[in-house]
């Protein structure tokens, strides 16, 4: 098989299985393609990729700028009619998924994802024959669901850096656990068989996408004798497969059981993915695909089928369980410093009864500040009051206010805090535009406002003395001495969701000590 008859082949899973795909393009740096496929539906609309090609290439040419976008990974943009989701391929290349406006991007992202990696696997192996194309269920978890503030690009991304979880395989004797593990960790499927004795851990460093994942792999004998200690095998545990063997039905039947016993011994929720093992004795297939599916809907779990003998599958087993692993610890990390937010904002309006805040930037396109805030539903809906393209305003039930100004100071003089917002990535010295925008602001704003100045940092701002020069380069003292001002500057790096979040406790904590 070449390349390109895998690409054609992949392109095409990806399509039948994802919903609300209309067109995959995978583009190299120059935006030439690499390989692309319509939807059925728009093939017949579209006489060519090239008319879709001129659709997304702009588009990604400013993500790229907008986002340094190869460090990012992610990135998603809407139109009048579609969604389009962007996923770099390693250095050189890009997914891009055209989808239907009802699409949602969180349930997409994972698919995504799992396509960047195989796009990126036929491109750099060497041996791609061994490349399996089949693009596995990921549906797991619909609560995950955001609103997405319209014609805003946002980014999504998994964070680098380094994940430690434990992870449990459970399910009946003999249903291939350990050979799943042996597979994963050595790459070897062995015939010469020992029933697990007990419990058997294994660690396995593992890269996946740009995340070094260390994993601890407890693999659990299923002997009744061991029913007893089980229990504290599970403590602690991050995520679990449930295995049972696609040839015996029996095993199928218990896995239930299995998970009626994790759910008992393991108080918080965690991800779980059913995997149907040896998918190579297709004849003596007991289960169907849609019979394991089902199962999995209902344990809310993913679903895989493996063989730890051909080796299929195994990989991405681990690699979904991973990925839910590390969404999910973002999540859990957000909604703490959310909650912490909240309540302090709803101190602030039990005081004064409203908040108001604006930001002001030069970039209409980025606002992660203006977007994570319109996530907060806990005031009630966000209300538009004013939407010009360099002024917006949003009142949630009245209670907070938020505005946005693009380029000038809007009006200013009531509200509690002003954010800025610059992008410094690649300067040695800030623009006088931007200072020139701040004295500006703190001319028309009250005593006692609460100031945080942000500024989008790149790596060269990691060397010692960069950094605290352009801040220096602000010189705000003569404005300060003159009024009671608190201003606070913050970098901006790409982990800027939850940099934001830190940042807004701090900075609403300082106006909640003004009251
Ligand atoms: P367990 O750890 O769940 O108890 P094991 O299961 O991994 O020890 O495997 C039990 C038996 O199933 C072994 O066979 C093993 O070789 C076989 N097996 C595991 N995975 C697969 C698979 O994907 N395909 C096939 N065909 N066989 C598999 P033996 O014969 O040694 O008992
Ligand atoms: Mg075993």
């Amino acid at each position: 098989m070449s390349k390109l008859e895998l690409f054609n082949g992949l392109l095409k899973n990806f399509i039948s299985v994802v919903p609300d795909v209309e067109a995959v393009i995978v583009s190299d740096d120059e935006g030439l393609i690499i390989a692309a496929k319509l939807d059925k539906s728009l093939e017949e609309k579209t006489d060519s990729i090239s008319v879709l090609s001129s659709l997304v290439n702009p588009i990604l040419e400013r993500i790229r700028y907008e986002f340094s976008f190869k460090k990012f990974g992610t990135a998603s943009f809407e139109t009048e009619d579609s969604r389009i989701l962007f996923v770099s391929v390693k250095d050189n290349a890009t997914v891009s998924i055209i989808l239907n406006t009802l699409a949602s991007i969180d349930k997409t992202a994972p698919y995504a994802y799992f396509l960047a990696e195989k796009c990126a696997q036929i491109l750099t192996e060497d041996n791609i024959n061994r490349i399996q194309i089949y693009i596995p269920n990921f549906e797991y978890d619909e609560r995950q669901e955001f609103d997405r503030l319209k014609n805003q690009i946002y980014q999504m991304r998994l964070a680098k850096g380094q994940y430690k979880f434990k992870f449990i395989i459970v399910g009946d004797h003999t249903v291939g656990k350990t050979s799943i593990v042996m597979r994963f960790v050595e790459n070897r499927f062995s015939t010469d068989y020992r029933a697990t004795i007990g419990l058997n851990i294994l660690t396995h460093n593992y890269k996946f996408l740009n995340t070094v994942i260390n994993l601890m792999i407890w693999d659990i004998g299923a002997q009744k004798f061991f029913q007893r200690v089980r229990k504290t095998y599970y403590q602690g545990a991050h995520s679990a497969f449930l295995v049972f063997d696609l040839t015996n039905r029996s095993s199928f039947e218990n896995l239930e059981n299995w998970y009626n016993e994790l759910k008992g011994f393991i108080s918080i929720d965690i991800p779980v993915v059913v995997v149907g093992n040896k998918t190579d004795l297709s004849k003596e297939r007991k289960i169907s695909y849609q019979e394991g599916v089902s199962l999995a809907n209902k344990l809310r779990a993913s679903y895989i089928e493996t063989s730890a003998k051909t080796g299929e599958n195994v990989e991405d087993a681990f690699s979904l369980i991973s990925y839910h692993y590390i969404v999910k610890s973002q999540l859990e990390e957000e909604k703490i410093v959310k909650e912490n937010l909240i309540s302090e904002i709803n101190r602030i309006i039990d005081v004064k009864g409203k908040l108001i805040l604006s930001f002001i930037g030069l970039n209409k396109y980025w606002n992660p500040a203006l977007q994570l805030f319109t996530e907060f539903r806990d005031w009630g809906e966000m209300k538009t009051l004013k939407n010009e393209e360099l002024e917006k305003i949003y009142s949630f039930n009245d209670k907070v206010i938020v505005q946005n100004y693009i380029n000038h100071i809007g009006e200013i003089r009531e509200s509690d805090g002003v954010l800025f917002i610059f992008d410094a990535r690649n300067k040695k010295s800030i623009d006088l535009e931007w200072r020139n925008l701040v004295i500006n602001g703190l001319d028309k704003m009250n005593e006692n406002t609460s100031v945080l100045i942000g500024l989008r940092t790149s790596e060269d701002h990691t060397q010692t003395g960069v950094w605290s020069r352009l801040i220096e380069e602000f010189n705000l003292n003569e404005y300060l001495e003159k009024k009671m001002i608190s201003i606070l500057f913050f970098k901006i790096t790409t982990e800027y969701r939850l940099e934001f979040l830190d940042q807004f406790n701090t900075w609403i904590s300082t106006i909640s000590s003004f009251l």
